[in-house]
């Protein structure tokens, strides 16, 4: 098949110019040759010739954004996953044909080059590769755009199995340096913690407030350039690190304090320094909170400064930025902006707030109670003396409209405040987020609903207008065209244009071939193949290689009881049970793939992931079943393991109990890759489901509707678990210490656990579950019947690109434009 790019290619490269390029890099940057070159050498030469490419486009698009007068929109977020960037830079560019070929006559191994890239782990999950999905976006659809976020020296960490269980270690990304990035060491903002908010009166005798804050750090500037795909608009990502202001440490060292003076400096290092995992208790993060209100506030202080270079005012600064907030992480945003308007630029109350009201918009990204932030007041007061004021006096303007609104409800009030009065007072970030934003959305249109009608009813009833649906989206450049090539060049070739890349609706003009014979057949073959590859892959990692003609059965997501990993290893070892009962059972060959990481302190995540490892061990070893069955754990699931899985899998879990997952992303990677899902009516399954038609995807398990009745009317596990035979059987093997040599203790509270409390209702759904995997079983053995499913799977995820996405926020949300920049004068 023909490559994708060849024919598009715009930069007019040549393989040798290429060559002259890469050579000069190897032998200027690195100091090396190409005989003696190290991997890393060879990858990082690589990556700045085609960083170079970039920084021409880079630098028309900043000048042509600031000439113009374009609402830029700022994405706030504390994450950005972005995985590695070498291949999407050149698929964006259309050079990777180009490139492969010079590479080759460099006697280079271009794979094993693209694989040296260490990536950047920025994130948790799906949030984090939400907004890294969405740069890629702004920059193809050519909406002017900054990415603001956080550069950790350490992100997510790395996951490694030990004897089953989860170990992690340190991300450490930037050991070699990071060739994407560009430091700008005159771009720092000071940013202020502790001390007092006091009066003054300015020279005018206007009597105004101040913050007088006890400690400063540094937040320099990282930029990196974010490529549209077949587009020459370079759109910024820019994270701060903290440092220690140089003056800072003077006074000490100059009393000989040495040890004082390094201290502070590793102290204001230490902000910017490692990520948090998610799923942890919020209570007592001081340093989390420290991180949040680090990079708003120099995210804010830098639109200022650019808003002032141009207009010379701030009277317009809503006209210039529209703000997004991911989730509630950046919505200190709200207060400091406030701040900054009042405070250091003079502004009075109403217009400050006219702005930061029309400037602010925010996302939700889950409704799970433990997820929603609140800092202890107590905590906030010390660090954010002042924003803490700030809060208070939007709280008591806005509890005032309130009551206006809704006369004698003291109770809607206290629930509305954006102060929590139980138990010990807390700051509801969310609410602050809602007050001072101009539109609020979910990410999937059950979630967006449920938002209005559970967490957020009181601020629907007050502004109904203000809530709005935009469901994820995913980037085909990267989860298509970069991970699965092969898919790539067959659906360019039977469409006989490459058009879908950029308009993922165009992938339609494959439907009327998805009864095709040959094309069915060439279909099947390279997912074989892809499944061969993620085996040969999991062999030299795991020793052991999956066979790949088995069904490949994948759900790789974090770990976490509301996604149900252990819904799924319950049908598994009811599946063990069946055949060991009846070894000549019919079944579809199957191989289970987990992939996932558990936040370190969340105990029965780990567990899970122990469990899930110990089947294995157990049916791995077992002749009588494991010409059924193979269960595998693939470790470090991270954006660039992702990119081995979904062109690989044949079957995708999103098994989550219906109303907890918000959206999910990993449900259209998968199913843009032709893998059919087994899925609950939850988050974007449903509509994904409406899409691809309901004949080809598995349903189960109970609805949003029907959870809420159960959890109202008394939900009984115990009940299930004594009239489900199966059910019984399954768990009551894994009590038996059979999958942990005898000891019937290790998964105790887990098993317990769901026997007596289920919180996600695994039982209730486990029955219907098993049905509808037993018709996967079936439908794998009709290779058309499948072939056809799996192409109308992929044909019909139009809607799920992060491009639709993009539009739907431009048009309802920010109201900004494109801005195409072109290359010639
Ligand atoms: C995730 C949600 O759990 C997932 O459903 C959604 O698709 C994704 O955000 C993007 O919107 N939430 C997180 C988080 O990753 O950290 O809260």
């Amino acid at each position: 098949a023909k490559p994708l790019d060849d024919e598009h290619t715009r930069t007019s490269l040549s393989k040798d110019a290429l060559n002259r390029a890469f050579l000069d890099n190897l032998f200027y940057l690195r100091g090396r040759f190409l005989e003696v070159a190290t991997d890393d050498d060879l990858y990082q030469a690589a990556a700045y010739t085609v960083r170079d490419r970039l920084l021409e486009r880079w630098i028309r698009s900043s000048r042509l954004y600031k000439e113009s007068s374009a609402r830029t929109v700022c994405y706030l977020s504390a994450e950005f996953l972005l995985g590695p960037q070498l291949m999407n830079n050149m698929i964006n560019l259309g050079i990777t044909e180009v490139a492969r070929e010079a590479g080759e006559m460099l006697g280079m191994d271009f794979e094993r080059i693209l694989e040296t890239e260490e990536e950047p782990g920025l994130g948790n999950g799906g949030l984090g590769r939400l907004a890294a999905c969405y740069m890629d976006s702004l920059a193809t659809t050519q909406i002017p755009a900054i990415g603001y976020g956080i550069r950790y020296e350490f992100g997510i960490f790395d996951q490694v199995i030990i004897d089953g269980w989860q170990v992690e270690k340190g991300d450490t990304w930037l050991r070699n340096g990071n060739p994407w990035e560009i430091l700008r060491p005159k771009l720092v903002f000071p940013v202020g913690f502790g001390g007092h908010s006091e009066q003054y009166t300015d020279e005018h005798g206007v009597v105004r407030q101040r913050w007088r804050p006890e400690l400063v750090v540094n937040g320099v500037a990282y930029d990196t350039p974010i490529m549209g795909y077949g587009v020459d608009n370079v759109n910024l990502l820019r994270l701060w690190r903290s440092e220690a202001p140089e003056s800072f440490n003077f006074g000490a060292f100059n009393v000989g304090d040495y040890y004082g003076a390094v201290h502070a400096k590793i102290e204001a290092e230490t902000i910017s320094k490692v990520l948090y995992p998610n799923d942890e208790p919020e209570a007592g993060k001081e340093l989390r909170l420290k991180q949040q209100f680090f990079f708003v506030s120099c995210s804010l202080q830098d639109m200022i400064r650019l808003e002032l270079a141009n207009a010379g005012t701030l009277e317009r600064f809503h006209h210039k930025y529209a703000i997004q907030l991911n989730d509630t992480h950046p919505s200190l945003a709200i207060a400091e902006l406030m701040r900054l308007l009042m405070d250091e630029h003079r502004m009075q109350w109403d217009q400050a707030w006219a702005i930061t009201r029309e400037s602010c918009h925010f996302t939700n990204h889950t409704l799970l109670p433990e997820a929603l932030e609140t800092w202890p007041v107590e905590l906030f007061e010390r660090l954010l003396p002042r924003h803490l004021e700030i809060v208070y006096e939007i709280n008591r303007r806005f509890l005032d409209e309130v009551r206006v609104h809704f006369l004698n409800d003291e109770a809607r009030v206290a629930r509305l405040s954006l102060i929590d009065e139980a138990g010990g007072r807390k700051v509801r970030m969310a609410h602050l987020a809602a007050v001072g934003s101009k539109a609020i959305n979910g990410v999937a249109e059950l979630h967006s609903e449920l938002l209005k009608t559970t967490v957020m009813k009181d601020f629907n009833d007050l502004w109904p207008e203000r809530f709005h649906n935009v469901t994820n989206g995913v980037t085909p450049r990267r989860f298509i065209v970069a991970s699965n090539p092969e898919l790539a060049a067959l659906i360019t070739e039977t469409c006989a244009t490459d058009q879908w890349v950029r308009d993922l609706h165009c992938l339609s003009q494959l439907e009327p071939h998805a009864e095709d014979h040959a094309l069915q057949q060439r279909w099947r073959a390279i997912k074989t193949n892809a499944k061969r590859k993620l085996s040969n892959w999991l062999g030299e990692r795991t020793g052991f290689a999956p066979d790949p003609e088995t069904l490949f059965d994948v759900q790789a997501k974090r770990i976490h009881e509301y996604k149900r990993q252990h819904l799924n290893l319950l049908h598994i070892v009811w599946l063990y049970e069946q055949i060991k009962q009846n070894p000549n059972i019919d079944l579809t060959p199957r191989t289970f793939i987990f992939g996932g990481k558990a936040a370190p302190g969340y105990f029965m995540a780990k567990l899970i992931i122990k469990l899930i490892n110990a089947i294995g061990e157990v049916i791995n070893t077992d002749p009588q079943v494991n010409g059924y069955l193979r269960v595998l754990f693939m470790p470090d699931f991270n954006v660039k393991n992702g990119q081995r899985l979904y062109p690989a899998a044949d079957l995708s879990e999103q098994i989550s109990l219906a109303g907890k997952e918000a959206s999910g992303t990993g449900n259209m990677k998968f199913s843009m890759n032709g893998a059919l899902t087994m899925g609950t009516l939850d988050g974007a399954n449903i509509e994904i489901r409406d899409e691809v038609g309901h004949e080809n995807f598995f349903l189960f398990g109970m609805t949003a509707a029907e959870v809420q009745h159960r959890q109202i009317t008394g939900y009984q596990p115990w009940e299930f678990y004594q009239h489900d035979e199966q059910l019984r059987a399954a768990i009551d093997l894994i009590s038996s210490g059979l999958f942990s040599h005898g000891d019937t203790e290790l998964f105790r509270p887990l098993t317990e656990n769901l026997i007596h409390h289920d919180p996600f209702m695994v039982l209730a759904d486990f029955d219907d579950y098993r049905e509808r995997q037993r018709e996967v079983d079936h439908a794998y053995k009709d290779p058309h019947h499948w072939d056809r499913m799996s192409i109308l799977n992929t044909t019909r995820m139009g809607k799920f690109s992060s491009d639709r996405s993009i539009n739907d926020y431009a048009e309802r949300i920010w109201q900004v434009k494109p801005m195409p920049v072109t290359l010639q004068a």
